[in-house]
Parts: C-alpha cells; sequence; structure tokens
C-alpha cells in the first residue's frame, strides 16, 4: 500500500561539501526564490518550507575534518547527510513528499537514505551525466558527490565515519538514465553488479519514451514500487542547464528531461524527489537564470505539470 501524499514538503540544502565548487549551496535558495513554491500550489500541492535547512552547527562543530584515504570533508558531508536522511524519513513519515533541492548531489546519500527508512521497497531512478558510485577504492577526484550510490550499495571499504549509511540499495533496485561520463572504475562496477544503465547511447538509439519504459520494467515491472526520482541537473545538455559544476556535452535535451519527470509523475509512483547540482555561481546571469528556471520547471513536471 501506497499513500498518495498530497503535501510536498521543501528541503532545501545549501550544501557543497561533496565537491570542490562554491556556489552550489545558493541552489535551493535561487530556485525557492524564483518562486517553486507558489508554481507547485497552483499544481494543488499543498506545499511545506520550514526555511532552508541549516548545516552551520555542524560546520562550526568540526574543527577539523581532514581527508580519510582520498575522500574530502567526510565528516561534514557525513553528519550533513546523517541530518539531510533524518528530515527525509519524517517528511515521508508523515505522508508528506519531500522534495529535497540541493546542493550537491552527496545530498543523496541522506535523501535516498530516507526514503528507503520508510520505504524499504522503493526503487531509485538516477538521471545524470555520472553514475556517482565511485567507492572508497575507485574515486580519484576524492569528491564525494560523485560517491553517494557505492554507499548506498555497501559496495567498497567501509569508512567508520559514514557507519549510520545502511546499505539499504539493492543493485537491481536503482536505474540510470543519461550517463554520458562514467568513470573506468565505474563501469567495472556497474558491470560487475549488473546494474541497469540508460546511457545517452540508448537514449538515441531508442528515443526518450522507450528508455523510460524499459528502465521503469526494469526496476518496477509491475508497477507497485514506489520511486525516489534523484535528478541532478547535469543530466541534461549544458546549452539546456549550463549552470553545474560538471558540465559533459551530449546530454538530455530540454524535452527529454522533461519527459523523463512527466512520465514518472504519470505512475502514481513518486514518494521522493531531489533536484541536484544547480549551481548559480558558475556562468553569467543569463545562463544562471535559464537554469534556475530550468530546474524550476524539471520540478513541476515531476509533480504533475501537464502540456495539455
Ligand atoms: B555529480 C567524477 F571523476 N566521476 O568521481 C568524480 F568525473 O553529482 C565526477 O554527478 C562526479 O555531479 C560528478 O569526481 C558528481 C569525475
Ligand atoms: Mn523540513
Ligand atoms: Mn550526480
Ligand atoms: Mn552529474
Amino acid at each position: 500500500f501506497i499513500p498518495e501524499p498530497k503535501t510536498a514538503a521543501i528541503v532545501g540544502c545549501p550544501f557543497s561539501g561533496g565537491q570542490p565548487k562554491a556556489g552550489v549551496d545558493e541552489g535551493p535558495i535561487r530556485i525557492v526564490e524564483a518562486g517553486i513554491i507558489p508554481q507547485l500550489e497552483d499544481l494543488g500541492w499543498k506545499v511545506k518550507f520550514d526555511g532552508h535547512h541549516e548545516f552551520e552547527n555542524i560546520s562550526a562543530s568540526l574543527t577539523s575534518d581532514p581527508p580519510i584515504g582520498k575522500l574530502k570533508n567526510p565528516r561534514l558531508v557525513s553528519q550533513v547527510t546523517e541530518a539531510v536522511a533524518k528530515a527525509v524519513g519524517a517528511h515521508a513519515q508523515n505522508g508528506e513528499l519531500p522534495v529535497t533541492i540541493g546542493g550537491d548531489h552527496s545530498l543523496a546519500m541522506g535523501t535516498i537514505s530516507g526514503t528507503l527508512s520508510h520505504y524499504p521497497n522503493a526503487c531509485v531512478v538516477w538521471v545524470d551525466a555520472h553514475a556517482d558510485i565511485n567507492t572508497v577504492e575507485t574515486t580519484d577526484s576524492g569528491n564525494i558527490h560523485g560517491m553517494p550510490v557505492s554507499f548506498l550499495l555497501g559496495i567498497g571499504s567501509k569508512v567508520p565515519e559514514f557507519s549510520w549509511v545502511k546499505p539499504l540499495l539493492k543493485p537491481d533496485s536503482i536505474v540510470y538514465i543519461g550517463l554520458r561520463d562514467v568513470d573506468a572504475g565505474e563501469k567495472q562496477i556497474l558491470r560487475e553488479h549488473n546494474i541497469k544503465a540508460f546511457s545517452m547511447h540508448e537514449v538515441d538509439r531508442y528515443g526518450i519514451g522507450k528508455v523510460v519504459e524499459m528502465a521503469l520494467d526494469h526496476v518496477n515491472p509491475k508497477r507497485d514500487r514506489p520511486i525516489h526520482l534523484s535528478f541532478d541537473v547535469d543530466a541534461l545538455d549544458p546549452s539546456v542547464a549550463p549552470s553545474t559544476g560538471t558540465p559533459v556535452r551530449g546530454g538530455l535535451t530540454f524535452r527529454e528531461g522533461h519527459y523523463i519527470c512527466e512520465a514518472v509523475y504519470e505512475t502514481g509512483l513518486l514518494v521522493a524527489l531531489d533536484l541536484m547540482e544547480v549551481n548559480p555561481s558558475l556562468k553569467d546571469p543569463v545562463d544562471v537564470e535559464q537554469t534556475v528556471a530550468v530546474g524550476c520547471s524539471l520540478l513541476r513536471s515531476a509533480l504533475g505539470e501537464t502540456l495539455l
């Protein structure tokens, strides 16, 4: 039984500790300023927003946070994502649909943990240029926004500082769409664990309609499992969403990105939504405005906006 939340809870996460570029913490602030709350209300949602989450007390309590192996800001990322997991889990428990706005994609360690704490049978649709599945062993950058999926799956060697993250996600419960910049070590992990991924090659071959159908058939063949949609704005082509930290050419068109959101909404199974990696400080004001606007419209599509 899946309740159908009619209330969306905005979880604004101004956080950038999972990667090195300043500004991604401004993403949620800009998206709220751009009017996402009234926009969702116009779609018929009751929208709860109790201010952006403050992680200052966590940063302040960490006098130093030296790397663990290659991992950068490990204690900060762990404590912030644990707080996000609790917030998302509590909203789900309340029958609300958490809409987490980042911030960098390390936050998904928290959001998906929160979703799985309340919906253990949930599956994940991960839309991204990147697989974000590096382990402690495979990461080259040490940036944890490239690693959340490995932590959720419990693969790679364990870092005691992240012991709160339970390996609740099974490899057959996540599917990717949009990949085009996957590290060699990540490709090996995807193969080894039989994780289904639809790269831009498959989007070109089959078209987005068929790809989304195949993706849902894989993680949700009977269309009876709750869905967590984690959308990294860099899945879109940089011409559509330029203001993001790790842009990669050859991405989803405006319509392909929105189609994914619309099709997931149409299942009636969406229980949690993330929009990550909007960074308003990387480009000129016109590009920033475009990226923020696209972020808002992806969220609206995932929450029921239709073209007709
Ligand atoms: B994002 C990368 F090496 N794979 O691990 C890494 F290419 O959340 C990029 O998808 C990670 O934006 C990108 O640092 C993380 C790199
Ligand atoms: Mn909240
Ligand atoms: Mn990502
Ligand atoms: Mn990405």
